[in-house]
């Protein structure tokens, strides 16, 4: 069995396709910029790629390409927040340091996935 496994906290991970725009830094309104984002769960951490257009799940590897960013989980909220988006299927996600995003896909179950992973992550490490 793996290191994780033997300790009992195997770690949760996830990858794929989302609409994403940054709507605040350090709690200051930022103007919406949607753009397509490689989102991949890793530990604590959710991380954000470029360019997305060469990526597919089952192709990505961690050593592809250049993270843009990366969010900690830990004490951030998540909330669906279609009131702020003309778009359906808005989550929005704000760290403890004030940044806020939000994530889209238009398709139903993709989001519901997501939605449910990042909030599990979430409530894990409040109870941590
Ligand atoms: C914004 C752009 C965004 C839209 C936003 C607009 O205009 O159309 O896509 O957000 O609406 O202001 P611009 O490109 O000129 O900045 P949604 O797609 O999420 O609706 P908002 O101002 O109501 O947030």
């Amino acid at each position: 069995s793996s290191p994780d496994s033997e300790v009992g906290t195997p770690e949760l991970e996830k990858a794929g396709l989302l609409n994403k725009t940054k709507i605040a830094e350090g709690g200051r309104k930022l103007r919406k910029n949607w753009s397509p984002s490689w989102v991949v769960l890793v530990g604590n951490s959710l991380v954000f790629f470029k360019d997305p257009k060469s990526q597919t799940p089952s192709s990505w590897k961690p050593g592809n390409s250049r993270p843009e960013s990366s969010v900690d989980l830990r004490g951030a909220h998540l909330n669906w927040a279609n009131e702020l988006s003309s778009k359906k299927n808005v989550f929005k996600l704000r760290t403890v340091t004030g940044n806020e995003f939000l994530l889209q896909s238009e398709n139903d179950i993709i989001i519901k996935e997501w939605y449910d992973t990042l909030k599990n992550v979430i409530d894990k490490l409040d109870r941590e």
